[in-house]
């Protein structure tokens, strides 16, 4: 069975860094898992991607070498199974914002007796390139179980979101966590509560020997929060990249002035 490079690292406490998939197409997906990321990320939560076309995306990038991973439209015992199944390495689960959250999380992601995840399938095995038998024994010490701090309610219930065993990463989203606060939503800002908030968050992972991550918009925001200490950080998107450079190009020939200022992710 394969090893999952990227638990591997953070386990080891080395960052380890990738992309978000918003389009719904096995192709790019195949083609970006050979840029030089650890891992790619299929959007499920704010994306068109149903649940077959998450599968081929899953089995074609782990075919390039990478790691799937996959942020789940919602924390249901019911995404993070069929998830699993279809082949990710490991699940992304939005706005975790206690200590119950979490331990739905840990029983829905892990194999009994860490949790009371259901036997079954072939995709999970075909991923890891191994037989189902073997994944079985595994997958406990393979599969990534990462919860999102995004929300002001998880941030103060951080502590007892991150005593729960079984979880690796605490990944924060910047335009959730902004909104929760009543300020705009983004990637950055120099806000004391913000700025507060990325703090506890990583100091709190520590503690917990939990890895913390973060979600920027460019390679230089990317540097920076590895510098600090982030570990799982993801950079961007497929169709943030495709519509950042599309605007280069029109921009450097004088076009598309009127049209509006294209999202990040
Ligand atoms: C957010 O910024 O809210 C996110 O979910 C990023 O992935
Ligand atoms: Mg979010």
């Amino acid at each position: 069975m394969k090893t999952n490079h990227v638990r591997a690292k953070l386990k080891n406490g080395e960052p380890s860094i990738g992309t978000w998939l918003t389009l719904p197409t096995p192709f790019s997906a195949r083609q970006l898992a050979g840029v030089g990321f650890d891992w790619l990320t299929v959007e499920l939560e704010h994306s068109p991607t149903n649940w077959e076309t998450a599968a081929q995306c899953f089995l074609e990038i782990a075919a390039g070498g990478v790691a799937p991973l996959t942020r789940l439209p919602w924390n249901t015992g019911e995404n993070i199974k069929r998830a699993l199944d279809l082949g990710a390495w490991g699940v992304i689960v939005p706005m975790v914002n206690s200590k119950a959250e979490a331990e739905a999380v840990v029983e829905g992601a892990r194999y009994y007796p860490m949790g009371n995840r259901s036997v079954g399938g072939q995709l999970h095995a075909i991923s890891f390139g191994t037989a189902p038998a073997t994944y079985y024994e595994r997958a406990n010490d393979e599969v990534l179980v990462i919860v999102m701090a995004e929300h002001v309610r998880g941030i103060e219930n951080l502590d007892e979101i991150l005593s729960v065993p079984g979880i690796d990463a605490v990944f924060i989203g910047p335009n959730d966590l902004h909104k929760s606060m009543g300020l705009k939503p983004s990637f950055e800002s120099d806000h004391p509560e913000f700025v507060q908030a990325l703090e506890h968050v990583r100091k709190t992972a520590k503690k917990y020997g939990i890895a913390p991550g973060i979600h920027v918009a460019d390679a230089d925001a990317a540097q920076r929060r590895r510098a600090e200490g982030f570990q799982f950080i993801a950079v961007a998107s497929d169709i943030g990249m495709l519509l950042s450079k599309g605007k280069e190009v029109t921009s450097a020939l004088g076009l598309g002035k009127d049209q509006p200022a294209a999202a990040k992710y």
